[in-house]
């Protein structure tokens, strides 16, 4: 099979205050390694990743991973509006990067109208419950998340725990989306692509997870 080839591309942006570790997740992601002193981002980086979301159906996932500094700022918003996801992370034992995470969703909101973005919440760096440095707790993140239509997941990327959940459950949101109409193609739009926009048909997927009220964008 060809790796390259794909029936979808979708655009997916990382969210979040420097330092929550949105690199360390892509590269957990996309490379399986966690470095302990990564560069800080600068603008904004790019990773791909290929996922089968179901038996035939390859998407290939386009990462635009921003920098959280606020000095970086003009640049990273001309990326949300070719976004068609994005995943808002936060560090469970820095309280600020989860009180700043209701300005990066609206921020994101704001400017990809009239488009929306599937999102979803991401408590980073769980490992730090251990030494005790948990300051976020588990509840108040799903009552956030909760208040923006986004599932919540916890992760490490220096353990790896849950950080192909996360993307994953993101993607099959995505797709989601697009057999039920929440998602659209549209012309002069990057958010997703089809490979064969005029031949394929969208499918039912075999399992197709239950939309909650709550799965929605808000803004
Ligand atoms: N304990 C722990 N540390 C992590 C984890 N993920 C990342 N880190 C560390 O957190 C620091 C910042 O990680 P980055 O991935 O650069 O954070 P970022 O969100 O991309 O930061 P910006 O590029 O400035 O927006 C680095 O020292 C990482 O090693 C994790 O899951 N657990
Ligand atoms: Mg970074």
């Amino acid at each position: 099979m060809d790796l390259t080839l794909w029936q979808y591309q979708f655009r997916i942006i990382m969210l979040g205050d420097s330092t929550v570790g949105k690199s360390s997740m892509l590269k957990r992601y996309t490379e399986d390694l966690f470095l302990e002193t990564i560069n800080q981002t600068v603008g904004v980086d790019f990773y791909v990743h290929f996922l089968e979301v179901e038996p035939g159906v390859r998407i290939k996932l386009q990462f635009w991973d921003t920098a959280g500094q606020e000095r970086f700022r003009s640049v990273t918003r001309s990326y949300y509006r070719n976004s068609v996801g994005g995943l808002l992370v936060f560090d469970v034992a820095n309280r600020a990067s989860f009180e700043h995470v209701h300005e990066w969703y609206t921020e994101v909101c704001e400017h990809v109208k009239p488009h929306t973005v599937l999102f979803v919440l991401v408590g980073h760096k769980n490992d730090r419950e251990e030494a005790g440095e948990r300051v976020v707790q588990r509840a108040e993140a799903e009552k956030l998340a909760a208040q923006l239509g986004a599932p919540y997941v916890e992760a490490s990327a220096k353990t790896g725990h849950n950080i192909r959940e996360a993307f994953e459950l993101l993607t099959r949101r995505v797709y989601q989306g697009l057999l039920n109409g929440e998602v659209q193609l549209r012309e002069g739009w990057d958010g997703v692509k089809s490979s064969a926009p005029q031949t394929h048909q969208l499918r039912k997927p075999q399992s197709s997870v239950p939309e909650k009220p709550t799965d929605r964008c808000s803004c």
